[in-house]
């Protein structure tokens, strides 16, 4: 099979989850736009996120948070979801909201806070049982802000025995991915800050833990696809939270400020995923899913373009000639290795997206199919 019938059957099988929180009103800490016609609750999330599956093909799965999407019937909202050709996907507790967790979660000095978080996130586990969600995203906004505040080897311990007594518990078919985060809202020290400590913690978790990579946790610079091959190489990458950033964790959408940034992350997951071994088997069980705030601009549209930009970089990712690839790099050819990346980034896949959503049976210009549809005159009308 020639590199574009492979790429094509890999483009088919492409799928990102969509959030829950990306539908419905969010914004910074300074102000939350109400954008007409957002979601209201998680049903109106539902089915938006329905809309956005049937216009790319790309999301049949949607995240939730919890408590925010709260229902007291979860297999009926299992069932509104699938009625709509969609399912329930990652479940993400919160532990950073109540005014409990004003010093942490688990890494708490207070051990009934602790197991507060711990009962929390157990009663996500049965809403997973309810829902069919297999992954647990779990962040903790766990740090401090002043020096002396605590201890870190302290908060360190509490942490750890928390996550090892969650993780002992875990549902067989449940993969836990741990999310690391650099600064926000602790501003001194973050008690999970990088991609390092979320992998020496998930070491001490057992297989079914893993690192979950949001594009906008790093400090400035990070090379973030050379920490995914590591991790990937490690069999520690779980999966990643997409977005763009330019500054901090600005939640923009992904691919909209570094696309070429996003085309060299696909690289390193299709390259693990051709070469086989630890990496190859790890790429291939990657959960990936956007993380997006849409604070300034119509929700769905955003959630849309954010799926065709990661559908893109997969896509010219895939063209990438390793075989030759591989030649310049044992030869030290430098600027023939740097250039036969460059190709692929710079091939124009529009034709060949454009066959994918065809034979996906979704419009060939789904951003065109949205503003056509009348979809977000709609939602106005409806839930002005
Ligand atoms: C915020 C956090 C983190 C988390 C997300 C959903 O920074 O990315 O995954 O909220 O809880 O963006
Ligand atoms: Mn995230
Ligand atoms: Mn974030």
């Amino acid at each position: 099979m020639d590199r574009t019938e492979k790429a094509f059957q890999a483009l088919l099988a492409q799928e990102i989850e969509t959030p829950s929180w990306a539908y419905g009103p969010s914004g910074t800490r300074f102000q939350v736009f109400h954008i007409p016609g957002e979601a209201r609750n998680v049903w109106e999330k539902l089915e938006d996120a329905a809309l956005v599956h049937r216009l790319t093909g790309l999301a049949p799965r949607v995240a939730l948070h919890i408590p925010w999407d709260w229902v007291e019937d979860w297999h009926g909202l299992r069932v509104f979801a699938e009625e709509r050709g969609i399912g329930i996907g990652a479940i993400n507790p919160n532990l950073f909201q109540d005014g409990d967790y004003r010093l942490g979660s688990l890494a708490h000095p207070e051990a009934r806070v602790r197991s507060k978080a711990l009962a929390h996130i157990r009663e996500c586990l049965e809403v997973m049982r309810a829902t069919g969600s297999r992954v647990l995203s779990l962040w903790l906004a766990d740090g401090i802000n002043y020096p002396g505040q605590d201890s870190f080897r302290a908060r360190k311990q509490r942490l750890l025995e928390g996550l090892q007594e969650l993780c002992a518990s875990l549902p067989q078919d449940v993969r836990l991915l741990l999310e690391y985060k650099f600064f926000e809202p602790a501003f001194y020290a973050t008690d999970i800050p990088d991609w390092g400590t979320a992998y020496a913690l998930v070491q001490r978790l057992g297989a079914k833990a893993q690192v979950l990579v949001d594009l906008g946790h790093h400090p400035q610079g990070t090379n973030i696809e050379a920490l995914v091959a590591f991790l990937l190489d490690e069999g520690a990458l779980g999966g990643f939270h997409f977005n763009g950033r330019k500054y901090a964790d600005d939640d923009l959408i992904v691919g909209s400020i570094n696309p070429y940034e996003l085309f060299l992350i696909y690289h390193e997951l299709v390259t693990a995923d051709e070469e086989g071994g630890v990496a190859g088997e790890t790429a291939r069980r990657l959960v990936f899913m956007l993380d997006q705030v849409h604070a300034i601009e119509p929700k769905v549209e955003a959630v849309i373009l954010s799926l065709l930009n990661c559908q893109e970089a997969y896509a010219k990712a895939l063209l990438v000639d390793r075989e030759a690839l591989r030649e310049a790099q044992e030869k030290g050819d430098v600027l023939l290795a740097h250039r036969i990346l460059l190709e692929a980034y710079r091939a124009d896949v529009r034709r060949l997206l454009a066959e994918v959503r065809q034979a996906k049976g979704v419009p060939v210009d789904p951003l065109r199919a949205y503003r056509e549809g009348g979809y977000y005159e709609e939602a106005v009308r409806r839930r002005g």
